[in-house]
């Protein structure tokens, strides 16, 4: 039945609902009303910035009449909804995507024309949301997209760090220099400050057991949680999901009796401590961070989000035991498993639920990912710092803890060992607590990230853990990017040309990527080959404009573009390539003039930060800057070699980057990337990929056939005995590996500036080489042999590039989400009308 309307006069409220902008002059008149309103200036005194801000308020109020609707659907109609817990999200910017999604673009172009501005000029003013280090916050961001464009119930949680990751500068002797990234510094136009979604998040001290596993936490330190939304506006439809971020707030301003004594630095301690837990992201990627704030931050957002789901499932009226039912955790990554002995801490102590009851509702209720497989990001938190910050979850643990290790027990009796190894309490000095473990048992499905990945982990880490619950809780869903922000929006000249060639309307291929499939009858065809090539070299051009104006160099356009973007990480191997790229110089100044002139020109492009802590990666920075500086100085090569690191790189400078590259590199030892995705933005963009056989590289090869990938190097199952041979058998490099010996003599030698700087970087490599550079440079080497042989003929390059991009729909994250969906979560979508 209809609705009662719950105050006022029906017809008044409704006349007063905003509707949607659909034509030029409804958005300038929002524009102009903004510009008049929210940022109180005038047409005399509008900048670009203000312009932008204007605007973006204009495109946010459309994208909120749709997230309203969402959210109201959301309610009305119960479905069952996934949560998704991610510590990071790296979203980028907003607006372009924003009005690209609303299908307002061309109309967003002519107002802003008419108001006497640039479209491309506004979107430049924008500031990246970097809430993210690399590949996992950047999933999490394309999974957002993905889950409003397959219109599916999905809410993500994080946190509202003050400061992203930081801004990397380069000082002129090629260190990377470090400076905060206060992205908040203007107006953020869109998030939705909710002061009326407020918890309060409890730290430190003591926990009292009572009865019946119960117990009373009380004391410690009591601080806000405070809601602010984002909306994610979906491509082609009008759901539009949630982003909800938690900032923290002193929960009293301040001590006012040190503040009435005059202590004012005493006053304002407490409050300090509690804004200081969203003040700042971690900067480490694939690395554990074991700091007590970086565990405050864990559980104040993965508190805060519990409270919030637990009050909306609450306002269902529906006992307990049915939350597995409304309401599916992802857990990204191990940052959020607090989340589980939280749960069971408001079902058993709060809302008196039995302890079994709430265990079997908590493994219903949670999913788990893991996202890498180096030890050094497995986390583990010591028991002591558990037990001073949160007394309470540390005996929940113990109790989860206990009754696990007796059901080992009960399964293969005796076995001490396996107890020992599947405890989730590691023994030693401290004692640390197995975040991984806690996560697999509290789980419902685990999974990991490419086939490759998920093997290993079924294989490895979970290996005892697939004995005792079985294969089938440990699965894969192999990543995705989204097409909307990696293809259309990030290179528009190949989105029309795929629209016109395929003569469907692009929303149809942006929603059902497969469909890409139809470019293959083209793929031969010279005059589409011709208009193919076109795009990609308009592209190199707008990144040559982009480095000329911000490194002043002029680069040549029609050399081949090579690009390895990523965090910088031994296990990714940048040393690889610029290793390679000496022995290149060395060979080109070996051979005469008329012989350089048959090779085939490069532009190599890097572009990465490194945590400001890791050593070795900062002097590959180093290192990749003062090489650069000698060849591109050098006349006698610079027509055929040129090499540039791009500071700051961010999902911004990756939507240049990607569109204009013609090879790129993913070049991990084999069985050390989890999946990456950067690889899957390049070949859908019609780049062609050198890699080793790892993480989805694989999977790429698998798709677009092999014989279209440049693969190189050991594969994943040799790896482990090579490192074996290094530790007991090692061979001096000058005989396992003479080029890459020489390289580092002369970069020892000093030809690259002062040889005894890079000296503990070189090190890595002559002694023990953990990442097997010694046992990959000669078939890497050999691969961008034939990279040069292949880009030489551009009639079969193109069908290379061409037969790329056609079969490259595996890897939309929309089949991603919806793999999660069915396969986990089980969710379904609901269309809001
Ligand atoms: C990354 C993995 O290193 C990368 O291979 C994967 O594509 C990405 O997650 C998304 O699944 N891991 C991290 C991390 O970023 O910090 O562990």
């Amino acid at each position: 039945g209809k609705e009662k309307w719950p105050r006022g006069d029906e017809s008044v409220w409704k006349e007063g609902l905003r509707s949607a902008d659909e034509d030029v002059s409804s958005i300038t008149k929002s524009i102009v009303h903004h510009v008049q309103t929210s940022l109180s200036r005038q047409a005399y005194n509008l900048d670009d910035l203000g312009a932008y801000q204007a605007t973006a308020l204009s495109a946010k109020d459309n994208m909120l009449l749709n997230w309203n609707e969402t959210q109201l659907a959301y309610t009305r109609k119960q479905p069952k909804r996934a949560y998704y817990l991610c510590i990071e999200y790296l979203m980028g910017r907003t607006f372009d995507n924003a009005i690209l999604n609303l299908g307002l673009k061309d109309q967003y172009r002519e107002g802003i024309d008419q108001l006497g501005f640039n479209l491309e000029d506004l979107i430049d003013k924008e500031r990246d949301a970097a809430l993210g280090n690399g590949g996992l916050g950047r999933l999490a961001a394309c999974y957002l997209d993905s889950s409003s464009s397959q219109e599916l119930p999905v809410w993500g949680y994080s946190l509202r760090y003050k400061y992203g990751i930081f801004q990397q500068l380069i000082a002129p002797d090629g260190s990377q220099l470090e400076a905060p990234d206060p992205w908040l510094e203007h107006l953020n136009p869109f998030e939705i400050p909710r002061y009326d979604v407020q918890y309060e998040i409890r730290f430190y001290g003591q926990s009292e057991r009572t009865t019946k596993g119960r117990a009373v936490w009380s004391g410690g330190q009591e601080v806000l949680a405070v809601a602010y939304d984002v909306m994610i506006p979906g491509y082609g439809t009008k759901n539009t999901n949630n982003l909800r971020l938690w900032e923290s707030k002193p929960k009293r301003g301040f001590d006012l009796q040190s503040f009435n004594a005059g202590d004012y630095e005493r006053a304002v301690e407490a409050s300090n401590s509690a804004e200081a837990i969203t003040s700042v992201l971690y900067p480490n990627d694939n690395t554990t961070f074991g700091k007590e704030l970086r565990l405050k931050q864990q559980y104040f957002w993965t508190a805060a989000s519990l409270a919030d789901i637990i009050r909306r499932f609450k306002s269902l009226d529906k006992p307990f035991s049915a939350l597995p039912d409304y309401a599916a955790i992802q857990l990204n990554d191990t940052h959020p498993t607090l989340a589980i002995p939280e749960l069971m801490r408001i079902l058993v102590d709060e809302e008196e639920v039995p302890w079994d009851d709430a265990w079997e509702i908590v493994t219903n209720t949670f999913f788990f990912t893991n996202h890498t497989v180096l030890p050094e990001a497995l986390e583990k938190w010591a028991v002591p710092l558990l037990e001073h910050l949160l007394p309470r979850h540390l005996q929940i643990i113990y109790d989860i803890n206990l009754i696990f290790v007796q059901s080992v027990e009960k399964k293969f009796p005796g076995d001490r060992d396996r107890l020992a190894r599947m405890s989730l309490i590691e023994e030693g000095y401290p004692k640390q607590v197995r975040m991984a473990y806690l996560a697999i048992i509290g789980s419902r499905k685990v999974n990991g990230v490419a086939e490759l990945h998920s093997e290993l982990l079924r294989t490895t880490i979970c290996k005892d853990f697939v004995e005792f619950f079985g294969i089938s809780k440990f699965g894969n869903v192999t990543n995705g990017v989204t097409p909307r922000r990696w293809l259309d929006q990030c290179n528009p000249g190949l989105s029309a040309l795929i629209t016109e060639t395929l003569k469907i309307p692009k929303s149809e291929w942006l929603k059902d990527l497969k469909k890409l499939q139809g470019l293959l009858e083209y793929a031969d065809d010279p005059k589409f080959q011709k208009k193919w090539a076109v795009v990609k070299q308009t592209n190199k051009e707008r990144l040559a404009h982009y480095v000329e104006t911000t490194l002043g160099v002029k680069i040549n356009t029609k050399a081949m573009f090579d690009v390895q973007v990523k965090r910088l990480h031994e296990y990714k191997r940048q040393t690889l390539n610029i290793f390679g790229i000496i022995h290149r110089y060395f060979t080109l100044k070996s051979i005469t003039p008329e012989e350089r002139k048959k090779t085939n020109p490069r532009v190599v492009f890097f572009a990465g930060k490194a945590a400001p802590g890791y050593y070795i990666a900062k002097l590959v920075i180093k290192l990749i800057i003062n090489v650069a500086r000698v060849i591109n100085a050098d006349p006698d090569t610079k027509e055929y070699l040129q090499v540039y690191f791009l500071p700051d790189y961010s999902v911004s400078v990756a939507e240049l980057l990607v569109p204009a590259s013609n090879i790129s590199q993913h070049i991990s030892t084999a069985g050390t990337e989890a999946s990456g995705t950067s690889n899957m933005k390049f070949c859908l963009n019609g780049g062609l990929l050198v890699g080793t056989v790892d993480g989805a590289n694989i999977e790429i090869g698998e798709e677009i056939g092999d014989e279209n990938v440049f693969f190189f190097g050991h594969l994943t199952p040799a790896v482990e005995d090579l490192r074996y041979q290094h530790t007991y058998h090692p061979v001096p490099i000058e005989q396992k590996c003479p080029a890459l010996a020489h390289v580092l003599n002369e970069i020892s030698a000093g030809k690259f500036g002062e040889g005894q700087t890079y000296e503990p970087l070189l090190n890595t490599v002559r002694h023990h080489d953990h990442y097997l550079l010694t046992e990959d440079f000669q078939s890497y080497i050999d691969a961008l042999k034939l990279v040069d042989e292949a880009y030489l003929d551009q009639s079969k390059w193109l069908k290379k590039s061409i037969t790329t991009c056609a079969k490259m729909g595996k890897f939309s994250s929309d089949r991603a989400i919806l793999d999660y969906a069915e396969e986990y979560w089980s969710i379904e979508p609901l269309t809001v009308e």
